[in-house]
Protein backbone atom coordinates (compact mmCIF):
# COMPACT_ATOMS: atom_id res chain seq x y z
CA UNK A 1 0.00 0.00 0.00
CA UNK A 2 1.21 3.22 -0.69
CA UNK A 3 2.17 4.69 2.29
CA UNK A 4 0.96 8.56 0.83
CA UNK A 5 -2.45 7.70 -0.06
CA UNK A 6 -4.56 10.81 -1.17
CA UNK A 7 -8.29 10.76 -1.63
CA UNK A 8 -10.59 13.19 -1.98
CA UNK A 9 -13.67 12.08 -0.45
CA UNK A 10 -15.80 14.68 -1.34
CA UNK A 11 -16.33 17.36 -3.14
CA UNK A 12 -18.56 20.79 -3.75
CA UNK A 13 -17.78 22.70 -6.66
CA UNK A 14 -14.23 22.42 -6.96
CA UNK A 15 -13.51 22.37 -2.93
CA UNK A 16 -12.59 18.99 -1.93
CA UNK A 17 -12.25 17.47 1.16
CA UNK A 18 -9.63 13.90 1.68
CA UNK A 19 -7.35 12.00 3.44
CA UNK A 20 -3.77 12.02 3.11
CA UNK A 21 -2.25 8.98 4.85
CA UNK A 22 1.19 9.29 6.20
CA UNK A 23 4.01 6.90 8.39
CA UNK A 24 2.71 8.65 10.97
CA UNK A 25 -0.94 8.97 10.44
CA UNK A 26 -3.41 9.86 8.36
CA UNK A 27 -4.63 13.47 8.23
CA UNK A 28 -7.81 15.52 6.74
CA UNK A 29 -7.86 18.21 4.29
CA UNK A 30 -8.16 20.82 4.18
CA UNK A 31 -5.82 21.12 6.91
CA UNK A 32 -3.65 24.27 7.78
CA UNK A 33 -0.11 23.40 9.53
CA UNK A 34 1.27 25.31 12.24
CA UNK A 35 4.86 26.44 11.98
CA UNK A 36 7.15 24.96 14.37
CA UNK A 37 10.26 26.67 12.90
CA UNK A 38 13.15 25.51 14.84
CA UNK A 39 11.39 22.04 15.44
CA UNK A 40 8.84 23.76 18.16
CA UNK A 41 5.53 25.92 17.61
CA UNK A 42 6.43 28.73 19.12
CA UNK A 43 4.57 28.82 23.14
CA UNK A 44 2.87 25.35 22.64
CA UNK A 45 3.23 21.97 23.83
CA UNK A 46 2.56 19.24 21.40
CA UNK A 47 -0.30 17.74 23.50
CA UNK A 48 -1.80 21.21 23.77
CA UNK A 49 -1.77 21.06 19.65
CA UNK A 50 -2.91 17.76 19.74
CA UNK A 51 -6.07 19.16 21.76
CA UNK A 52 -6.81 21.60 19.77
CA UNK A 53 -6.77 19.33 16.67
CA UNK A 54 -3.53 20.45 14.96
CA UNK A 55 -2.59 17.39 12.40
CA UNK A 56 0.95 18.44 10.86
CA UNK A 57 3.45 20.53 12.01
CA UNK A 58 6.18 22.23 9.62
CA UNK A 59 9.62 22.94 10.75
CA UNK A 60 12.24 24.89 8.52
CA UNK A 61 15.44 22.77 7.12
CA UNK A 62 17.13 26.35 7.54
CA UNK A 63 16.91 26.81 10.87
CA UNK A 64 17.47 23.22 11.72
CA UNK A 65 20.28 22.93 9.52
CA UNK A 66 22.23 26.26 11.51
CA UNK A 67 20.90 24.77 14.83
CA UNK A 68 21.03 22.04 16.59
CA UNK A 69 22.46 20.62 13.16
CA UNK A 70 20.88 17.91 10.63
CA UNK A 71 22.79 15.31 12.18
CA UNK A 72 22.33 15.63 15.99
CA UNK A 73 18.54 15.70 15.21
CA UNK A 74 18.99 12.49 13.23
CA UNK A 75 20.83 11.05 16.29
CA UNK A 76 17.90 11.85 18.79
CA UNK A 77 15.39 10.08 16.63
CA UNK A 78 14.56 12.85 13.87
CA UNK A 79 11.95 15.33 14.36
CA UNK A 80 9.26 12.84 15.42
CA UNK A 81 11.41 11.43 18.26
CA UNK A 82 13.68 14.99 19.28
CA UNK A 83 10.77 17.12 19.30
CA UNK A 84 8.02 15.21 21.20
CA UNK A 85 5.12 15.23 18.09
CA UNK A 86 4.55 12.06 16.93
CA UNK A 87 2.24 13.03 14.35
CA UNK A 88 3.35 13.59 10.38
CA UNK A 89 5.78 16.24 10.39
CA UNK A 90 6.61 18.82 7.08
CA UNK A 91 10.11 20.63 6.16
CA UNK A 92 10.23 23.13 4.01
CA UNK A 93 13.06 23.03 1.66
CA UNK A 94 15.19 26.38 3.09
CA UNK A 95 15.53 28.02 -0.08
CA UNK A 96 13.21 30.50 1.09
CA UNK A 97 14.38 30.95 4.84
CA UNK A 98 17.46 31.67 2.97
CA UNK A 99 15.81 34.39 1.24
CA UNK A 100 13.35 35.83 4.01
CA UNK A 101 16.34 35.38 6.74
CA UNK A 102 19.90 34.53 5.90
CA UNK A 103 22.30 37.12 4.24
CA UNK A 104 22.31 35.81 0.58
CA UNK A 105 25.68 35.82 -1.17
CA UNK A 106 25.55 34.23 -3.75
CA UNK A 107 22.83 32.15 -6.17
CA UNK A 108 23.68 30.16 -9.05
CA UNK A 109 23.06 26.78 -11.13
CA UNK A 110 24.70 25.08 -7.81
CA UNK A 111 22.73 26.19 -4.81
CA UNK A 112 22.79 29.07 -2.99
CA UNK A 113 25.53 30.36 -0.64
CA UNK A 114 24.61 32.11 2.55
CA UNK A 115 25.70 33.70 5.84
CA UNK A 116 23.95 32.25 8.57
CA UNK A 117 22.08 35.08 10.80
CA UNK A 118 22.89 33.71 13.83
CA UNK A 119 26.96 33.57 13.56
CA UNK A 120 27.84 34.64 10.18
CA UNK A 121 29.10 31.82 9.05
CA UNK A 122 29.29 30.76 4.93
CA UNK A 123 26.96 28.13 4.75
CA UNK A 124 26.01 26.52 0.87
CA UNK A 125 22.74 25.38 0.27
CA UNK A 126 21.96 22.91 -3.05
CA UNK A 127 19.52 20.50 -4.01
CA UNK A 128 21.11 17.87 -2.43
CA UNK A 129 22.21 19.33 0.65
CA UNK A 130 18.51 20.38 1.25
CA UNK A 131 17.76 16.88 0.96
CA UNK A 132 20.03 15.18 2.68
CA UNK A 133 19.12 17.59 5.89
CA UNK A 134 15.31 16.75 5.31
CA UNK A 135 16.28 13.09 5.15
CA UNK A 136 18.19 13.52 8.92
CA UNK A 137 15.32 15.46 10.20
CA UNK A 138 12.81 12.61 9.18
CA UNK A 139 9.92 14.30 8.42
CA UNK A 140 7.02 12.69 6.51
CA UNK A 141 6.49 15.12 3.75
CA UNK A 142 9.38 17.00 2.18
CA UNK A 143 9.94 19.74 -0.29
CA UNK A 144 11.84 20.92 -2.97
CA UNK A 145 14.63 22.89 -3.05
CA UNK A 146 13.28 26.24 -5.04
CA UNK A 147 13.83 29.83 -5.55
CA UNK A 148 11.06 32.36 -4.35
CA UNK A 149 11.87 34.97 -6.10
CA UNK A 150 10.54 38.60 -4.27
CA UNK A 151 8.01 40.54 -5.60
CA UNK A 152 8.26 41.84 -7.91
CA UNK A 153 11.00 40.82 -10.30
CA UNK A 154 11.17 40.98 -13.63
CA UNK A 155 9.86 38.61 -16.10
CA UNK A 156 13.33 37.88 -17.61
CA UNK A 157 14.30 36.69 -14.03
CA UNK A 158 11.25 34.65 -13.28
CA UNK A 159 11.64 32.96 -16.33
CA UNK A 160 15.39 31.71 -15.95
CA UNK A 161 14.45 31.26 -11.77
CA UNK A 162 11.45 28.61 -12.73
CA UNK A 163 13.80 26.80 -15.27
CA UNK A 164 16.62 26.92 -12.57
CA UNK A 165 14.20 25.66 -10.02
CA UNK A 166 12.81 22.72 -12.52
CA UNK A 167 16.82 21.45 -12.54
CA UNK A 168 16.50 21.53 -8.76
CA UNK A 169 13.23 19.46 -8.29
CA UNK A 170 15.42 17.07 -10.61
CA UNK A 171 18.15 17.31 -8.63
CA UNK A 172 15.94 16.99 -5.17
CA UNK A 173 14.37 13.89 -6.78
CA UNK A 174 17.46 12.03 -7.70
CA UNK A 175 18.79 13.06 -4.10
CA UNK A 176 16.06 11.57 -2.61
CA UNK A 177 16.73 7.94 -0.98
CA UNK A 178 13.78 7.66 1.73
CA UNK A 179 10.92 5.84 0.69
CA UNK A 180 9.00 6.55 4.18
CA UNK A 181 9.50 10.40 3.18
CA UNK A 182 7.09 11.94 0.17
CA UNK A 183 8.89 14.57 -2.01
CA UNK A 184 6.51 17.22 -2.92
CA UNK A 185 7.40 19.61 -6.12
CA UNK A 186 6.86 23.68 -5.67
CA UNK A 187 5.49 25.59 -8.81
CA UNK A 188 7.00 28.96 -8.64
CA UNK A 189 6.07 31.89 -11.77
CA UNK A 190 5.39 34.69 -10.03
CA UNK A 191 2.61 36.37 -11.05
CA UNK A 192 2.89 36.05 -14.87
CA UNK A 193 0.17 33.54 -15.77
CA UNK A 194 2.10 31.91 -18.72
CA UNK A 195 5.01 31.33 -16.55
CA UNK A 196 3.47 30.64 -13.90
CA UNK A 197 1.22 27.82 -16.15
CA UNK A 198 4.49 26.60 -17.40
CA UNK A 199 6.14 25.80 -14.17
CA UNK A 200 2.87 24.17 -13.02
CA UNK A 201 2.75 21.99 -15.90
CA UNK A 202 6.56 21.39 -16.56
CA UNK A 203 6.01 20.17 -12.49
CA UNK A 204 3.24 18.02 -12.54
CA UNK A 205 5.37 15.60 -15.25
CA UNK A 206 7.47 14.69 -12.48
CA UNK A 207 4.49 12.60 -11.16
CA UNK A 208 4.85 13.70 -7.43
CA UNK A 209 3.14 12.81 -4.71
CA UNK A 210 1.89 16.26 -3.88
CA UNK A 211 2.49 19.90 -5.14
CA UNK A 212 2.93 23.20 -3.84
CA UNK A 213 1.65 26.62 -5.07
CA UNK A 214 4.97 28.68 -3.74
CA UNK A 215 5.68 31.80 -5.00
CA UNK A 216 3.00 33.82 -3.89
CA UNK A 217 1.70 35.52 -0.72
CA UNK A 218 4.88 37.79 -1.48
CA UNK A 219 3.53 41.03 -1.33
CA UNK A 220 2.15 41.08 -4.65
CA UNK A 221 -1.97 42.27 -4.50
CA UNK A 222 -4.30 39.91 -3.80
CA UNK A 223 -6.61 39.78 -7.46
CA UNK A 224 -2.74 38.42 -8.43
CA UNK A 225 -2.28 35.90 -5.99
CA UNK A 226 -6.10 34.35 -6.31
CA UNK A 227 -5.38 34.58 -10.20
CA UNK A 228 -2.34 32.65 -9.76
CA UNK A 229 -4.00 29.93 -7.06
CA UNK A 230 -7.20 29.75 -9.47
CA UNK A 231 -5.35 29.18 -12.58
CA UNK A 232 -2.66 26.23 -10.85
CA UNK A 233 -5.81 24.65 -9.49
CA UNK A 234 -7.20 24.02 -12.63
CA UNK A 235 -4.10 22.60 -14.09
CA UNK A 236 -2.93 20.47 -11.02
CA UNK A 237 -4.35 16.98 -10.95
CA UNK A 238 -7.08 16.15 -9.27
CA UNK A 239 -5.49 13.01 -7.30
CA UNK A 240 -2.76 14.84 -5.63
CA UNK A 241 -2.61 17.11 -2.77
CA UNK A 242 -2.00 20.74 -3.31
CA UNK A 243 -0.60 23.15 -0.46
CA UNK A 244 -0.43 26.58 -0.94
CA UNK A 245 2.90 27.76 0.88
CA UNK A 246 2.50 31.00 3.14
CA UNK A 247 -1.03 31.68 3.31
CA UNK A 248 -2.89 31.43 6.45
CA UNK A 249 -5.24 34.67 6.50
CA UNK A 250 -8.74 33.53 7.54
CA UNK A 251 -10.43 35.05 4.22
CA UNK A 252 -7.50 33.59 2.22
CA UNK A 253 -7.91 30.10 3.41
CA UNK A 254 -11.70 30.27 2.59
CA UNK A 255 -10.88 32.04 -0.31
CA UNK A 256 -8.13 29.28 -1.73
CA UNK A 257 -10.59 26.13 0.01
CA UNK A 258 -13.16 27.12 -2.73
CA UNK A 259 -10.64 26.57 -5.54
CA UNK A 260 -9.39 23.70 -4.04
CA UNK A 261 -6.30 24.27 -2.15
CA UNK A 262 -6.05 21.57 0.22
CA UNK A 263 -2.96 22.28 2.29
CA UNK A 264 -1.44 25.29 3.93
CA UNK A 265 1.08 27.17 6.23
CA UNK A 266 1.83 30.22 7.81
CA UNK A 267 3.24 32.20 10.67
CA UNK A 268 0.23 34.93 11.23
CA UNK A 269 -2.19 32.85 14.02
CA UNK A 270 1.05 32.49 16.08
CA UNK A 271 3.26 35.26 15.26
CA UNK A 272 -0.11 37.76 15.29
CA UNK A 273 -0.87 36.03 18.99
CA UNK A 274 2.46 36.96 20.25
CA UNK A 275 2.21 40.28 18.95
CA UNK A 276 -1.43 40.56 21.19
CA UNK A 277 -3.47 39.90 18.60
CA UNK A 278 -6.93 37.47 18.73
CA UNK A 279 -8.80 35.95 15.55
CA UNK A 280 -12.55 36.47 15.75
CA UNK A 281 -14.82 35.47 13.10
CA UNK A 282 -15.53 39.35 12.76
CA UNK A 283 -11.75 39.88 11.93
CA UNK A 284 -9.05 40.54 14.72
CA UNK A 285 -9.06 41.91 18.21
CA UNK A 286 -6.06 44.32 19.48
CA UNK A 287 -6.13 43.37 23.34
CA UNK A 288 -3.51 46.37 23.92
CA UNK A 289 -6.42 48.73 22.93
CA UNK A 290 -8.01 50.02 26.23
CA UNK A 291 -11.56 48.88 25.45
CA UNK A 292 -10.51 45.66 26.25
CA UNK A 293 -9.26 46.08 30.39
CA UNK A 294 -12.58 45.75 31.37
CA UNK A 295 -14.02 43.45 28.95
CA UNK A 296 -15.21 40.36 30.84
CA UNK A 297 -16.28 38.12 27.61
CA UNK A 298 -14.17 35.41 25.93
CA UNK A 299 -12.32 36.36 22.95
CA UNK A 300 -14.21 34.48 20.95
CA UNK A 301 -18.00 33.62 21.96
CA UNK A 302 -18.77 29.76 21.67
CA UNK A 303 -14.71 28.93 21.02
CA UNK A 304 -13.90 25.37 22.73
CA UNK A 305 -10.54 26.68 23.71
CA UNK A 306 -8.98 26.36 26.68
CA UNK A 307 -7.81 30.27 26.31
CA UNK A 308 -11.50 31.03 26.07
CA UNK A 309 -13.08 28.71 28.33
CA UNK A 310 -11.36 30.08 31.21
CA UNK A 311 -10.02 33.91 30.69
CA UNK A 312 -11.50 37.06 29.77
CA UNK A 313 -10.50 39.62 27.30
CA UNK A 314 -9.55 41.85 30.33
CA UNK A 315 -7.14 39.53 32.21
CA UNK A 316 -5.96 38.28 28.56
CA UNK A 317 -5.24 42.28 27.88
CA UNK A 318 -3.31 42.87 31.01
CA UNK A 319 -1.05 39.81 30.39
CA UNK A 320 -0.18 41.60 26.87
CA UNK A 321 0.21 45.24 28.39
CA UNK A 322 2.39 43.58 31.45
CA UNK A 323 4.71 41.53 28.84
CA UNK A 324 3.89 38.49 30.95
CA UNK A 325 4.58 35.29 27.91
CA UNK A 326 1.93 33.29 29.50
CA UNK A 327 -0.29 36.26 26.90
CA UNK A 328 1.33 35.21 23.81
CA UNK A 329 0.48 31.53 25.00
CA UNK A 330 -2.96 31.96 25.39
CA UNK A 331 -3.52 34.17 22.28
CA UNK A 332 -1.82 31.98 19.92
CA UNK A 333 -3.65 28.34 21.38
CA UNK A 334 -6.59 30.37 20.70
CA UNK A 335 -5.74 31.42 17.10
CA UNK A 336 -4.70 28.13 16.26
CA UNK A 337 -7.44 26.68 17.18
CA UNK A 338 -9.68 29.52 15.30
CA UNK A 339 -8.00 28.22 12.15
CA UNK A 340 -8.17 24.61 12.88
CA UNK A 341 -12.29 25.01 13.68
CA UNK A 342 -12.36 27.01 10.19
CA UNK A 343 -10.89 24.14 8.07
CA UNK A 344 -13.02 21.49 9.82
CA UNK A 345 -16.46 23.63 9.45
CA UNK A 346 -15.53 23.86 5.53
CA UNK A 347 -14.57 20.20 5.76
CA UNK A 348 -18.04 19.42 7.05
CA UNK A 349 -19.59 22.26 4.68
CA UNK A 350 -17.81 20.33 1.45
CA UNK A 351 -18.76 16.78 3.21
CA UNK A 352 -22.26 18.40 2.90
CA UNK A 353 -22.15 19.71 -0.39
CA UNK A 354 -22.78 23.16 1.02
CA UNK A 355 -19.34 25.19 0.68
CA UNK A 356 -20.72 28.24 -0.79
CA UNK A 357 -23.16 28.28 1.93
CA UNK A 358 -20.35 28.41 4.59
CA UNK A 359 -18.52 30.62 2.02
CA UNK A 360 -21.08 33.47 1.97
CA UNK A 361 -21.70 32.94 5.92
CA UNK A 362 -18.18 33.44 6.68
CA UNK A 363 -17.53 36.60 4.57
CA UNK A 364 -21.28 38.00 5.95
CA UNK A 365 -20.20 37.82 9.27
CA UNK A 366 -16.16 39.22 8.46
CA UNK A 367 -17.29 41.80 6.16
CA UNK A 368 -21.04 42.19 6.47
CA UNK A 369 -22.16 45.66 8.29
CA UNK A 370 -24.91 46.70 10.43
CA UNK A 371 -27.27 49.03 8.32
N1 LIG B 1 8.98 28.16 -1.49
C1 LIG B 1 9.32 27.48 -0.34
N2 LIG B 1 8.79 27.80 0.85
C2 LIG B 1 7.88 28.79 0.89
C3 LIG B 1 7.47 29.50 -0.25
C4 LIG B 1 8.06 29.19 -1.52
O1 LIG B 1 7.78 29.75 -2.57
C5 LIG B 1 6.54 30.45 0.19
C6 LIG B 1 5.83 31.44 -0.65
N3 LIG B 1 4.99 32.26 0.09
C7 LIG B 1 6.39 30.26 1.57
N4 LIG B 1 7.21 29.27 1.97
N5 LIG B 1 10.21 26.51 -0.42
ZN1 LIG C 1 -10.64 30.44 21.85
Amino acid sequence: MDPFRFQVEARAGRARAGRLSTPHGAVETPLFMPVGTAGSVKGLMPKDLKAIGSQVLLANTYHLLLRPGPERVRALGGLHGFAGWEGPWLTDSGGFQVMSLGHMRRIDEEGVIFQSHLDGRLIKLTPERSIAVQEALGADLIMAFDECPPYPSPREYLQASLERTLRWLERSLKAKTRPDQALFGIAQGGTEPDLRRRSTLETIRFDLPGYAIGGLAVGEPKEAMFAMVELSTRLLPEDRPRYLMGVGHPEDLVAAMGLGVDLFDCVYPTRTGRFGSALVPEGRLNLKNARFLEDKRPLEEGCDCYTCKTFSRAYLAHLVRAGEMLGGILLSLHNLRHLHRLTEAAREAIREGRYGDFAREFARRRFGQEV
